[in-house]
């Protein structure tokens, strides 16, 4: 089912005359009311959609050097909701919304949703933190929007997901990979069984996750799982999501246009290669963003859909450029060493990289959790049981013929891995000696 075909199957000329348009009116929009963005595009007459390429990028600093609301292009008053996000490192990214921008965000966050299986009358367990983190509140409005049971539980409290996802049996859940994965995990300690439950699908989102976690969630639940992708700075999640063909996520490119850049020299990149997404808003009131640079990697896809959506479509985001580690020389995401690590079945999707950069080169320690049948096999927990050190063996070579460099792969004992209750933290960097 195609919530707005209208929208979602436009043809391709229809939908990039709209996208001119747009981004006409975008630019026009911010022009006028935000002097930061006065002063940098003025000038620009946008005569085709690759113009674009000429105007400057914005980046995450920019929101924190105009913190709380300098981006802003209505007034404050005019905002009916404020998100922002966590800000680990500083003052947090505060974004608005205009009562029109949060219509838009139902409408994408129902495309994306009824793409994944949402119906109308499915019940749906929130288990996205509520707050200024827009992953509970974009898939509550949702899947409101859709006319789902929306069951707010927000993150956190195990317990109370297990007690909850046992007694209401919802048709669908939603939220951190890691997280809803910790979810089955400790409810199967407690001696119950996640595939019980019922679920038929599950929509995750918000941090890097791979194929071999898919499986991993999959397998658990016994249900179909969907990756939905979206940033704050943007709209929330939304802005791309996959639909039952699960090949790559289709922008809603109507809202947001999407360039692939090489984040090095910032040129744009040709369909199917591989760099920085940088995203424009097409119809954001409140706070509008052009040529954002979302940090994140992923290709364009424009080859046309089996489901019949013509909106381009996005590669599984492979992580954040900041993620990306420098080991001797090579670059490295998380996800790479998690897709390798779950190659391996005999070990847990419970992982850490251990950055360690007080020698001139920076070694690299990777600390992952065995598996309970490997465990078993081995009568508990022994590090030095041959089992434990061939299916380690196993998994380093693994590693090594991936990533082209020797990392250390310690097996350690089932939980030492500290579990999310929202996005995962996957690397800790060593202090400096
Ligand atoms: O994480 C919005 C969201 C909530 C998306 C729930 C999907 C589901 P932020 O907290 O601003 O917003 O973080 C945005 O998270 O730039 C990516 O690096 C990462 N991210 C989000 N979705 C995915 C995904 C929300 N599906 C940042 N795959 C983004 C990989 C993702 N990374």
């Amino acid at each position: 089912m195609i919530w707005n075909p209208a929208a979602e199957t436009a043809p391709p000329a229809t939908r990039a005359a709209h996208q001119l348009a747009r981004v006409r009116e975008t630019l026009a929009w911010a022009v006028e009311r935000v002097p930061f963005h006065r002063a940098r595009l003025s000038a620009v007459r946008l005569e085709h959609l690759a113009d674009l390429a000429a105007l400057p990028f914005m980046r995450k600093s920019d929101l924190r050097e105009h913190y709380p609301f300098g981006l802003f292009a209505v007034p404050p008053a005019e905002l009916v909701r404020v998100h922002a996000s966590s800000g680990t490192k500083g003052k947090p990214t505060v974004v608005g919304y205009t009562a029109e921008d949060l219509e838009v965000w139902r409408e994408v966050m129902a495309r994306v949703m009824t793409a994944a299986g949402a119906r109308r009358g499915d019940m749906l367990h929130v288990a996205f933190g509520y707050g200024l983190f827009t992953g509970g509140l974009g898939f509550h409005d949702g899947g409101e929007r859709i006319g789902m049971t929306v069951v707010p539980v927000s993150s956190g409290n195990t317990a109370r997901h297990h007690l909850l996802l046992q007694d209401f049996r919802p048709a669908a859940i939603c939220g951190t990979p890691s997280f809803v994965l910790h979810i089955a995990e400790s409810l199967r300690e407690q001696g119950g069984d996640p595939r019980a439950l019922g679920l038929r699908y599950g929509l995750f989102g918000a941090e890097p996750w791979t194929e071999g976690l898919r499986a991993a969630l999959e397998d658990a639940f016994g249900c179909r799982a969907y990756d939905i992708y979206g940033l704050s700075e943007i709209v929330g999640p939304g802005v791309a999501g996959e639909c039952e063909a699960r090949a790559g996520l289709h922008v809603c490119d109507d809202h947001f246009l999407p360039e692939v850049i090489d984040p090095a020299t910032g040129a744009v990149l040709p369909p199917g290669q591989e760099g920085e997404l940088v995203l424009t808003t097409l119809t954001k009131r409140a706070i509008p963003m052009v040529r954002y640079r979302t940090g994140d990697v992923t290709a364009l896809l424009p080859e046309p859909c089996a489901c019949g959506r013509t909106s381009v479509r996005i590669a599984r985001i492979k992580g954040r450029s900041d993620d990306m580690l420098v080991i001797k020389g090579v670059n490295l995401y998380p996800s790479e060493v998690e897709a390798t690590l779950l190659a391996e079945a005999d070990l847990q999707p419970h992982y850490v990289l251990i950055v360690d950069r007080s020698t001139t080169l920076a070694r690299l320690e990777v600390q992952v959790e065995p598996g309970p049948a490997l465990l078993a096999r081995c009568g508990g927990f022994h590090a030095e049981h041959p089992a434990l050190a061939e299916v380690r063996r196993r998994a380093a070579d693994r590693l090594r013929a991936a990533t082209g460099l020797s990392i250390e792969l310690t097996l350690v004992a089932p939980h030492t891995i500290p579990r999310s209750e929202g996005k995962a933290v996957r690397v800790i960097e060593q202090p400096r000696a």
